[in-house]
């Protein structure tokens, strides 16, 4: 192996010795422990180490990294204290993840390392994110991610990196080559020569190099980073290594052959660094004895002051505190008041009075306003673009275009190409970058172009904006809004009401207005709300309907429902397009007395709302446009059985779309949805 020395001095020659050892000897003392069962398995870097400690040696301390499960030298590269680490390997409360998270999936804000989820792939495109605020606030800085080899092959990598290229964002790509993807070896993975003769196809440089060797790695990096900061250009490099133990701590690695062993063990990065540094006399083996002994009583000594005892001590037992654990599921939002127009912005403070005070400021504050939906959007938006310079807006032909129902038209002149940003195609890695903008303290709203499209980035909903926060303390300041629903003749891919998947996830919040009024002030406390919001609009409704719409900056509350009519022979509760239908119905029937509430906010329910409307009429209908089965109604039915039994006088009924795709077809589309079945049910429940 050849070093070159350069320029650089003999301190950091030593210093980048001593980074390098560090990592193996803590894994090497680990392995001691595993045997001894006293330790849980993890990923093991030996062998690759020179690739995390220079890389991360080459960056500076705040500039963001996204380490994966086999970065050990990031973390110890960045001065994270190791009896806090052996903690967090432990799952132990006082780790850094509250034992919430394993090995190396967890972040820290103070050091600049972001938490990879286990999924391999989405960390990259958070790294876009973090370039596109140093990019935006003009500093000179990279951020930096990780893939393997087998990472390569995600789509992740592809959008990532795209999008990287696009948009000239400052970030250094570096795959660890190491020769397999668990069991996979490379030949089963990939079909082009080199990893890094991809960087070509995204129209970026990009370098092969000896990841086994430290100064290669360093120095490389070092250049890289000045490069891409000076270009305003990201780069790709393929780090050569070998994974010198199995995929994961005592998996094995029979399905290596021998001699690669043999041969890369000729190739180990720190007994070659060691015979480069005492060939230049920079150190002898008095001095190398003297450092390992530093870092061996180093590491007892860190791992004596973590819980854990080495003389045979165990994983102290967390005492679980339920509350706090609900507690972090979310950012504690800030007073929205400070903001906002404060007459407005308390609309639902009293949650007895909600409904009418709501009422009271409508009319009070909206003079002769009145508003489409779509309007009250877009008016949303755009004055939260005013209230946050830091907001920015991401999505599919938004900006010259104005976005496929308009809602953005004017706001390219209006707030400039930096702050709305058309998108390549890729829902993931534009999630993605709205996590990794807000890393750096943005804001963001992305546009699906149609809600049906989240598929294509539904992990990074569910997986990182979501958990993030319970996972490790940082924040997901995104909005995604999502035109949704059916109604409009536009079939199986651009009709679908897909609210309950989101429901499902503890960390979002799920929002969905069913007038002007409600779209503006919700979509306004959505983007103050430092957690990711899913918005729900219905595109049937964006021209269909209008109202009273005050001018003011104002915000609905998130989490309360409204009373949309008092009634005392049956309730419907609804949201969305179900609120037109049975105010519609009711408008139509005034000899029922119908009671209808709109939920407003699915995730999290105003429970308070529901019990008072069962109270109200003791017959409940539960309505939506989402199909029946696992749709939100089950989940309220389920609540109000238990908990507002005393107030019934009838079974709890739903009234839901077909448990079918969204077809085509009018006639089709009509007997779909659940509109076509509400009389039925009305009519069944007032007759039990
Ligand atoms: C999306 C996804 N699919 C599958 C896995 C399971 N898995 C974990 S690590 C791994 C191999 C990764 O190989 P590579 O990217 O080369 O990294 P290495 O482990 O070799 O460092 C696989 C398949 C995963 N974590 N995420």
């Amino acid at each position: 192996m050849e070093f070159q020395r350069n320029n650089l001095p003999e301190e950091t020659l030593i210093e980048l010795y001593k980074k390098l050892l560090f990592p193996r000897m803590i894994e090497e003392k680990m392995l001691l422990l595993l045997r001894q069962g006293k330790i849980s398995k993890w990923f093991s870097g030996i062998g690759q180490e020179a690739i995390s400690v220079g890389a991360t040696y080459a960056m500076q301390p705040d500039e963001w990294i996204m380490p994966l499960h086999r970065n050990l030298g990031v973390f110890t590269g960045r001065n994270m204290p190791l009896h806090k680490l052996f903690q967090q390997w432990q799952g132990a409360e006082d780790g850094y993840s509250k034992g919430r998270e394993r090995s190396f999936h967890f972040g820290s804000k103070e050091h600049f390392i972001c938490g990879m989820i286990s999924h391999l792939g989405p960390q990259l495109a958070i790294a876009d994110g973090v370039s596109l605020a140093y990019k935006l606030k003009k500093e000179q800085k990279v951020s930096l991610a990780f893939t393997g080899d087998g990472g390569t092959s995600e789509g992740d990598f592809h959008e990532a990196l795209n999008v990287a290229a696009v948009w000239d964002l400052p970030i250094i790509f570096i795959i660890e080559n190491n020769g397999y993807g668990l069991s996979t070896p490379v030949s089963e993975q990939f079909r082009c020569k080199n990893l890094v003769d991809k960087a070509q196809g995204y129209g970026m440089e990009g370098v092969q190099i000896d990841g086994n060797n430290i100064l290669a790695v360093y120095e490389t990096i070092k250049g890289v980073r000045e490069h891409c900061i000076k270009n305003q250009k990201p780069y790709l490099i393929e780090c050569m290594t070998f994974r010198m133990r199995g995929h994961e701590e005592a998996s094995g690695v029979k399905y290596v052959p021998k001699e690669m062993f043999e041969q890369w063990i000729e190739k180990d990065p720190i007994k070659n660094y060691e015979r480069f540094l005492i060939e230049e006399n920079i150190l002898d083996n008095l001095t190398i004895a003297h450092i390992r002994n530093e870092c061996k009583n180093l590491i007892e000594a860190e791992l004596k002051t973590s819980f854990f005892s080495p003389e045979g001590g165990s994983v102290e037992k967390i005492h679980p505190v339920t509350p706090k654990e609900l507690e972090d599921v979310y950012a504690p939002s800030l007073s929205s008041a400070k903001k906002s127009n404060a007459s407005i912005t308390i609309l639902s403070k009293e949650n007895d009075t909600v409904n009418d005070h709501d009422k009271n400021v409508q009319s009070a504050s909206s003079g002769d306003r009145v508003f489409r939906f779509v309007d009250a959007i877009k008016e949303g938006l755009q004055q939260s673009m005013l209230q946050h310079p830091n907001l920015i807006l991401m999505g599919q032909d938004i900006a010259e275009y104005g976005g496929a129902f308009k809602i953005t038209e004017g706001f390219l002149n209006e707030f400039g190409k930096e702050r709305v940003r058309n998108t390549p195609l890729c829902e993931s890695a534009i999630v993605g970058t709205a996590l990794g903008l807000s890393l750096e303290g943005f804001k963001s709203v992305m546009e699906m172009q149609f809600a049906d499209f989240v598929t294509v980035g539904f992990n990074q909903v569910i997986n990182n904006l979501a958990k993030i926060h319970y996972r490790w303390g940082q924040n997901a300041d995104v909005v995604i809004r999502m035109p949704t629903g059916a109604g409009v003749g536009a079939g199986p891919f651009h009709s679908q009401s897909n609210e309950a998947w989101f429901v499902h996830t503890p960390g979002l919040k799920v929002v969905y207005p069913s007038t002007p009024f409600d779209a503006k002030g919700l979509l306004i406390a959505a983007i103050n709300d430092p957690n990711p919001v899913m918005f729900f609009e219905h595109k049937a409704l964006y021209r269909s309907i209008s109202g009273p719409l005050p001018e003011e900056y104002y915000e609905v509350e998130i989490g309360k429902a409204r009373q949309v009519r008092t009634g005392h022979d049956v309730s419907i509760i609804s949201y969305g397009m179900g609120i037109i239908w049975a105010t519609e119905y009711a408008d139509a029937h005034p000899e029922i007395s119908i009671d209808i509430l709109d939920l407003r906010t699915l995730l999290p329910l105003d429970y308070k709302a529901i019990r008072t409307s069962v109270n109200n009429t003791g017959k409940v209908l539960l309505l939506h446009e989402d199909t029946l089965i696992g749709g939100i109604g089950g989940e309220v039915a389920a609540w109000i059985a238990q908990n507002c039994f005393e107030f019934l006088d009838a079974p709890v009924m739903r009234c839901a779309s077909l448990d079918t795709p969204v077809p085509f077809n009018t006639e089709l589309e009509k007997n779909f949805l659940a509109k076509s079945r509400l009389d039925e049910m009305i009519q069944k429940l007032i007759n039990y």
